[in-house]
């Protein structure tokens, strides 16, 4: 087995605990697939708009392109940018990647020139695979950009129409044979939400993310009846793991891709395909308890309603069950690793008041104060976290690793929890430098410095604002250099820079200078404050 350059290996006794708990099983998730396309090959395991993949077609199709792949000259352990809307095609090529032992990046859809730019420079990609057209967005555009700027990155597939570049359709070649990789190596990286200049890059092995996906599969109760919708972004660790459509295809049964999340796009859905199990974040699951009101009906097949990626409160939690009918699951989960469940033994109070428990025995999970020192049960600190499926250092980021773990390898997660003896965590809030809008998550530093290369700015700080609907939403400190600036020419500025729209500030507040702490830094804290009694005061 050959590792990946700039991984992070889990210390041989620990790999050798996993190995012997049998969590670490030694399959890879490409061979995960081919064992179930033997078990079910007539089964349905997607179904997307009028299509429907079996089993067995999709195993095919995951040969056809490692195959088509492998004739673009890309190998084992080559990066692939993959930005792929919520359709079928997201699998056939992350598992004709995996099983050509090439490492998908997944960039989510909303993102743009400037994160792909980063993904594809960073990573050294080879590749970068998108659709045609989604949301009325032309992503064709946004990879001429991309190869402008990144003239390394040599091939840009096409699901769709492909003009210039390569149609993914022309890919599906005879298959051949191969050697795959191992189920120790490094199967793809996910994105980190944050909260440096730049995302980081989370690379994920075979066996560690399939043991979450079967943990999850368990706790969720998946078997082959289980129909998943997946109305998130395919590519996020949520929808992808926990146990999401990874846990169904492990589980046999069948997942429904919805190219958008709004009640009007997947009600009908949920009820002509008898939708089992879905996962939203809370504004979604805001807006379905508003629109069941009038449409129960179509959700009476629906059994879970799993929450997660940003705080769901107490208030609205409690109006799961008796609004949509279906049982409530707390998730909070991150790409690095740890995921927390609810599970369906716990009382209304664990359910409605806590994000869950850690999946495994094997979580370390610790609680501490400042100076990492353990704190008893129910006090509030920060979150660390070493595991079976935890990473233990970033993508090629030797420098911010010795920061984000431990010396002994506990992941810095950022977040404020208190735990309960039963292990049931309730997150309370953030230490990292982010902020999380409805479960987008946006590294204030990252868009401080696009702020910053506008030469009338001459200081900015991001941070949260109070949200009803999204949680929190981004607003932008500016002291500027003198010259007069309106917040929409800030705005457009970002847009032109090609920073994703999610992370551009919500608002704009103008100031001549920034509060400052005892030791000189931005005293964001008092900033949060100032923007929350603003806001307080309009209404
Ligand atoms: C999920 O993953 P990421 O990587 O997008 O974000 C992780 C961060 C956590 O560190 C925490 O700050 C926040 O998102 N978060 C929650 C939460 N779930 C995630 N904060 C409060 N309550 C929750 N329930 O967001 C993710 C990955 C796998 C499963 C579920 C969510």
């Amino acid at each position: 087995m050959s590792q990946l350059t700039g991984f992070t290996p889990w210390p041989e006794q620990d790999a050798q605990r996993y190995r012997e708990l049998g969590y670490w099983a030694g399959e890879t998730l490409g061979a995960m697939l081919q064992r179930k396309a033997g078990e079910h090959p007539d089964r349905i395991a997607i179904v997307c708009g009028k299509r429907r993949w079996s089993y067995a077609e999709l195993d095919a199709k995951a040969d056809q392109l490692a195959a088509g792949f492998a004739r673009l000259g890309i190998g084992a352990q080559d990066r692939v940018v993959v930005q792929l809307p919520n359709v079928a095609e997201f699998f056939s090529v992350c598992f004709g990647l995996f099983r050509l032992g090439a490492l998908p990046v997944f960039a989510l859809p909303a993102h743009r020139r400037a994160e792909v730019s980063h993904f594809c420079r960073f990573a050294d990609a080879k590749a970068y695979v998108i659709a045609d057209l989604d949301g009325g967005f032309d992503y064709r555009t946004l990879a001429r950009e991309v190869q402008a700027e990144v003239p390394a990155l040599r091939h840009v597939v096409v699901a769709g129409e492909a003009a210039e570049f390569t149609a993914l359709a022309d890919l599906h070649d005879t298959p051949i044979e191969l050697a795959g990789p191992s189920a120790g190596e490094v199967a793809f990286l996910q994105l980190s939400g944050g909260s440096t200049g730049l995302p980081k890059l989370i690379p994920r092995t075979h066996d560690d993310y399939l043991y979450s996906v079967r943990a999850s599969a368990d706790i969720c109760g998946l078997d082959q009846d289980a129909v998943y919708l997946c109305a998130l972004p395919v590519a996020h660790n949520f929808p992808l793991s926990s146990p999401g459509t990874l846990g169904v295809l492990h589980a046999g049964g069948r997942i429904v891709l919805a190219r958008r999340p709004s009640p009007d796009e997947v009600f009908p859905l949920i009820g002509t395909e008898g939708v089992t199990i879905t996962a939203l974040v809370p504004p979604l699951a805001m807006v379905w308890l508003e629109s069941a009101r009038q449409r129960r009906p179509e959700l009476k097949t629906l059994k879970l309603l799993q929450v997660g990626g940003a705080k769901f409160g107490a208030e609205v939690a409690c109006r799961v069950l008796p609004e949509l009918g279906c049982r409530l699951q707390q998730v909070f989960g991150m790409a690095e690793g740890l995921v927390n469940y609810t599970r369906p033994e716990d009382s209304d109070e664990l359910l409605h008041h806590t994000q869950g428990r850690a999946i495994s025995p094997h979580d370390e999970v610790r609680v501490v104060d400042d100076e990492d020192r353990d704190l008893p049960d129910g006090e509030l600190g920060h979150l660390l976290t070493r595991g079976p499926y935890t990473i233990r250092g970033y993508y090629l980021a030797d420098e911010h690793n010795a920061r984000a773990f431990t010396a002994d390898g506990y992941y810095r997660t950022g977040d404020l929890v208190r735990r309960l003896p039963s292990g049931h965590l309730t997150v309370e809030g953030r230490a990292k430098d982010q902020i999380n809008r409805g479960g987008d998550k946006v590294a204030a530093e990252e868009v401080e410095n696009h702020l910053l290369a506008h030469p009338a700015v001459h200081d900015a700080a991001l941070v949260a604002m109070p949200d009803a609907y999204l949680g929190e939403r981004s607003c932008a400190f500016i002291v500027t250099r003198g010259a007069p600036l309106r917040p929409v020419e800030l705005m457009r500025f970002l847009r032109e820079r090609g920073v994703a729209q999610y992370k551009i500030p919500d608002r704009i507040e103008f100031v001549t200078e920034f509060p400052k702490t005892g030791v000189g830094k931005v005293n964001k804290r008092a900033l949060r404050e100032r923007i929350a009694e603003l806001i307080a005061a309009a209404d």
